[in-house]
Order: C-alpha cells, then sequence, then structure tokens
C-alpha cells in the first residue's frame, strides 16, 4: 500500500475508507424548490396546497446552518478537514435558451451533483431546471484541487437542454397502476432522449459502480457513465428497486457500510436478478430498522421520505455518523461492531437530505480494490 501522504489531493474509492477531508453543503441563500416537470413539490399532509417560492426563511436557514456547522465541527474532531461551499443566491431567477425557472434550489446537498470516483471529480448533468447550474458553488474548490494536483482530474458531464421535451409530464398523474407497470420498464418523468443523473444515483465500491435507473438518472446516463467510466477500469451496474416508485438517489436504499456489507431498505429490496453479484461475493444485507419519524412525521417540506434515516455517513470500515435520533439504527450498527457518533441533523431535511447526501467526500485513504473478483 502506497504512504498516505503519497495520495492525490483528490483520492476516493469507495463509500467508507477513513476519511480525510470532507465538503459540507450550506443553506445559506436557500430557496424553496420551483414545480418543475421533473419535481412536484408538495407540503406535507397538504397536497394540492401551493408550494412556497422564493427564498428560505432565515430562521429555517439558521436552524439547518447550525445543524451543518455541528457536523463540520464533529468532522473536524474526527481529524477530517471540513471545506464548504461558496454561499450563492438561490432565490434568482434562471433563463437558459430552453427553459425559465422562477429561482434555483441551494447548495445543501452537495452529493446530488459532485462525485469523486478515484482521482477525478466528476460533476453530473442533473435532472432538474432548479438545479441546472448547482455545480457553480463548488467551482473554486474543484478549482484548487485541480491546481493542486497534476495527478487529479476533472469531467463535467454533458448538460441535457432540459426543456419541455425531457420531461414526461403526465409521469405525475399516473394511476397507481400505471406506475406499476411503467415502473417494471423503468419510465419516470424523464425520458430516454439526453444523457441525464444526478451523481447521488451512484455507490462507489472500488472498481464497481451502482447506478440506480431512476427519476433523476436516465439509461442514455448510465450509458454515458459506462462508456466514460469503463475504459478507465470501473464496472458500471445498473441498479432497481421496483418496489419504491418515485425512485431518487440511492443512498436511501442500498448503503454499503464496509467491504461485504450493505445496510438496505426493508421496503425497497434491489431487483431479484441484481442480487447474484452480492450473493454469489458473500456480501450481507442487513436491512435497516424502522425509523423514528413516520413519514408523516417528517418536517412539512421535506419531499424526502422517513428512510433518511439511513443516510449515514461513513468515517471508516468501523465509524459511522448516525443522526442523533435514529436510536433503532444506531444500535443495529453498534451490534455490528461499527462505533457510531451521532449529531442532531433534522432541520437539515427539508432541503433534501441527510449526513450523507449533505456532504461530498475529496479524500479517504485507500487505493482502488476489486470488492468482487
Ligand atoms: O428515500 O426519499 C431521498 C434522497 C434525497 N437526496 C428518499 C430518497
Amino acid at each position: 500500500m502506497r504512504e498516505i501522504a503519497d495520495l492525490p489531493a483528490v483520492n476516493a474509492w469507495n463509500e467508507w475508507d477513513p476519511l480525510r477531508e470532507m465538503v459540507v453543503g450550506s443553506a445559506a441563500g436557500a430557496a424553496f424548490e420551483p414545480a418543475e416537470p421533473g419535481n412536484r413539490p408538495q407540503i406535507r399532509g397538504r397536497a394540492g396546497e401551493p408550494f412556497p417560492a422564493g427564498p428560505k426563511p432565515a430562521e429555517a436557514v439558521a436552524r439547518a446552518e447550525e445543524e451543518l456547522d455541528g457536523l463540520a465541527a464533529l468532522l473536524e474532531t474526527q481529524g477530517v478537514t471540513v471545506r464548504r461551499p461558496e454561499a450563492l443566491d438561490f432565490s434568482r431567477p434562471l433563463r437558459t435558451p430552453h427553459f425559465e425557472v422562477e429561482n434555483q434550489y441551494c447548495a445543501v446537498c452537495p452529493r446530488d451533483v459532485m462525485i469523486t470516483l478515484g482521482n477525478e471529480i466528476i460533476e453530473a448533468t442533473m435532472s432538474r431546471r432548479a438545479r441546472y447550474f448547482e455545480y457553480e458553488p463548488y467551482r473554486k474548490l474543484v478549482y484548487e484541487y485541480w491546481e493542486a494536483d497534476s495527478r487529479v482530474s476533472w469531467t463535467v458531464a454533458p448538460k441535457p437542454t432540459m426543456a419541455d421535451g425531457m420531461y414526461r409530464r403526465d409521469f405525475w398523474e399516473w394511476p397507481l397502476q400505471e406506475r406499476h407497470a411503467r415502473m417494471h420498464a423503468s419510465e419516470f418523468c424523464i425520458t430516454q432522449k439526453e444523457i441525464v443523473f444526478d451523481a447521488a444515483d451512484m455507490s462507489r465500491m472500488g472498481r464497481d459502480i451502482l447506478v440506480q435507473e431512476s427519476m433523476t438518472t436516465n439509461r442514455a446516463g448510465i450509458r454515458w457513465l459506462k462508456r466514460t467510466l469503463e475504459p478507465k477500469g470501473f464496472r458500471v451496474h445498473p441498479v432497481h428497486f421496483p418496489l419504491d416508485y418515485f425512485p431518487s438517489h440511492i443512498d436511501c436504499t442500498f448503503v454499503p457500510l464496509r467491504p461485504g456489507l450493505i445496510l438496505t431498505n426493508p421496503d425497497r429490496p434491489l431487483r431479484d436478478d441484481e442480487l447474484p453479484m452480492f450473493v454469489n461475493d458473500g456480501w450481507k444485507l442487513i436491512e435497516a430498522p424502522e425509523p423514528v419519524l413516520s413519514n408523516d412525521e417528517m418536517p412539512d417540506y421535506c419531499q424526502s421520505s422517513k428512510w433518511l434515516s439511513m443516510n449515514v455517513l461513513s468515517l471508516s470500515p468501523d465509524k459511522v455518523i448516525c443522526e442523533e435520533q435514529e436510536k433503532p439504527l444506531q444500535d443495529l450498527l453498534s451490534s455490528l461492531g461499527f462505533e457510531v457518533l451521532t449529531v442532531p441533523f433534522r432541520n437539515v431535511f427539508e432541503y433534501g437530505g441527510s449526513l450523507h447526501c449533505a456532504t461530498w467526500d475529496i479524500r479517504r485513504d485507500g487505493v482502488r480494490e476489486d470488492y468482487f473478483p
């Protein structure tokens, strides 16, 4: 193994190697997510009521910032260098040759847009209009890493138009039966005409990269990832969770914790024909316990499910950070031999995620390994 000091400035091959440097998101300047063809935000339990628009209230931003700062402070006590995105005013409207949108979103979830694959930084295409320019808050950091070490490379995925024709507008109204049928054909709110993916639909396991086909990642997006990554020695595996009718981002569904162990979502089993990869290689799939909050108890403006509970952040193969109130999951992880650290994070939920979503790992000790030889 190479000495740690020799590792490139950007180096992360999986979700669990010992963490050295991390970007933690920021709620500064955040706005409510607008309704658009790829997104129909709803107030929890009050479907049909208009969803707010424009900037998030200052108090809501302050509450989220306090918890994001708390995560940053905890990471620093663990010897992790923490970096933060630039604060931008996301309440500004956007207009491109192909669409207009009333405001943008936020920089709380770097995971959705940025991914480190080995020594390469990839900026995802994104799938929603309000998130078209969401790479911007991270660009200063990307330039810094890119300038710091000639072994670091940087790839920007082709931007889709996000024009009306890229979306299936009736998706949101499909009755359950139709949704079920289309689900098996993996048809969601985005069509297959352009390359579309969010970075958070990927999960890294050394040579092997899982990519979830979803509302935010289509088959063209997966083909682009395959053609871009496989010549570099990766293997790209599309994965599906047929009981999730609104799939978006893999990190509340299938969460690798260390070699041989994956935390799974009992409501969203992996498609049968995709299981052998894990079963044949002796991996253990362990179901997450029921989250502490029910879906109805999630924050009013939060568009994610109760399974944000399992959106944990690995500090190493034997140390994880969990949301402070998710005691059943903490107990399970302790019983599996993990040291479990906790931090309050519920005020971040309405910005689209929990601990894994709100972070982007820049450097973890370790090299590319083949966990599925
Ligand atoms: O289960 O609602 C949320 C992922 C957020 N980035 C879920 C997925």
